[in-house]
């Protein structure tokens, strides 16, 4: 029986440039202000969790515009340093780190972070109705947030012109040791570089033949065959269905039903290896009252599965095996 870590570090980063709707930015304080902290610290009476709060950071103007197609570019370089370190130094401080955003542009600084305070010794998991791996030469949009997936891996940084100002950042990890749960909506560019590439990739069609049990153990085999690895989880909240999480910019129907989406950060939190996950884009400007209560209260559920919560009941910070029949 291992004993799990319990230590969490909380960072907020209200940051929307990576997408064009307004607030994405108020997402971290909206899923504090339903009681994050109060319910983390209710899991069992040895949890040890610290509030960063949330992020500031400075936008060199000179960097606006120098990269085609990537809408935001100053803000995206200004912020995202600054995310990398604070990820860095929190795990450093020995603790699990749990990034609330924000949208999914801030993924490549977390990774980033994680990377850095455990030498590289990562694995990465992205559950996301969207790939989020165009480049500046194939995305639709220009908006970064459907980037961080073409930035992490090294596999895909001759495919980028030279990024000013981002020469922090330095992928190093690989694409082998990345897999995707819950897409839907993906460009048929990405499709390409997911083929070619082999990522590991499944899509609610895999989800839905063979159950996310055997999805997630799937996944953790291929990206972490060795089981040594220290797991990051960038979950975006658009992997769950519309039902379960309307408060969101991209909102796909037929996606993971809340209990599939606990069931994934259970059994991570069950391999006792969880270093830091990402919940992003809950945006509380959509949807009614209602909605944003239900996508925050889906949120909530998914970073307590992550963190210890069970539904069976167990509140032990001991491993405690999933039952499996
Ligand atoms: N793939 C599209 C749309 C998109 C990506 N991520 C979200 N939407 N949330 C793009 O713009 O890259
Ligand atoms: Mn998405
Ligand atoms: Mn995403």
């Amino acid at each position: 029986r291992c004993i799990h870590d319990t230590k969490v570090g909380i960072l907020g980063v209200p940051f929307e440039c990576g997408q064009p709707k307004k607030g994405v930015s108020q997402g971290p304080d909206a899923i504090r202000k339903a009681g994050l902290m109060e319910q983390l610290s209710a899991i069992h009476d040895k949890m040890d969790i610290k509030d960063y709060g949330n992020i500031s950071y400075t936008v060199n103007r000179e960097l606006e515009a120098s990269v085609p197609n990537m809408k935001g570019y100053a803000e995206i370089v200004g912020c995202t340093h600054e995310v990398s370190k604070n990820v860095e130094k929190i795990m450093k401080e020995g603790r699990m780190c749990l990034t609330l955003g924000g949208d999914h542009s801030i993924a490549m600084a977390t990774v980033d972070g994680h990377i850095k305070a455990k030498d590289n010794e990562v694995c990465l998991l992205w559950i996301d109705a969207h790939a989020d791996c165009n480049t500046n030469k194939t995305t639709p949009s220009g908006n970064v947030h459907g980037m961080p997936m073409a930035l992490i891996p090294y596999e895909l940084s001759d495919y980028w012109p030279h990024l000013p100002g981002m020469d922090w950042h330095k992928p190093v990890m690989s694409i082998r040791n990345v897999a995707y749960i819950g897409l839907r909506s993906v460009d048929s560019y990405e499709r390409l570089i997911i083929e070619k590439l082999g990522i590991t990739a499944f899509f609610m069609a895999d989800v839905e033949s063979y159950g996310i049990n055997t999805v997630v153990n799937m996944a953790l085999d291929r990206i972490d065959p060795e089981r040594t690895r220290s797991i990051h989880v960038s979950y975006d909240i658009d992997s769950l269905d519309t039902l379960e999480a309307p408060s969101t910019g991209t909102s796909v129907r037929g996606g993971l039903t809340l209990r599939e989406g606990i069931q994934i950060m259970e059994m991570v939190h069950s391999t006792g290896r969880l270093g830091a996950m990402d919940l992003v884009e809950v945006n509380p400007h959509i949807g009614s009252e209602g909605d944003v209560k239900k996508t925050v209260e889906a949120a909530i559920h998914v970073i307590l599965a992550a963190f210890g919560y069970n539904r069976r009941g167990y509140r032990t910070q001991d491993t405690l095996p999933l039952q499996t029949f």
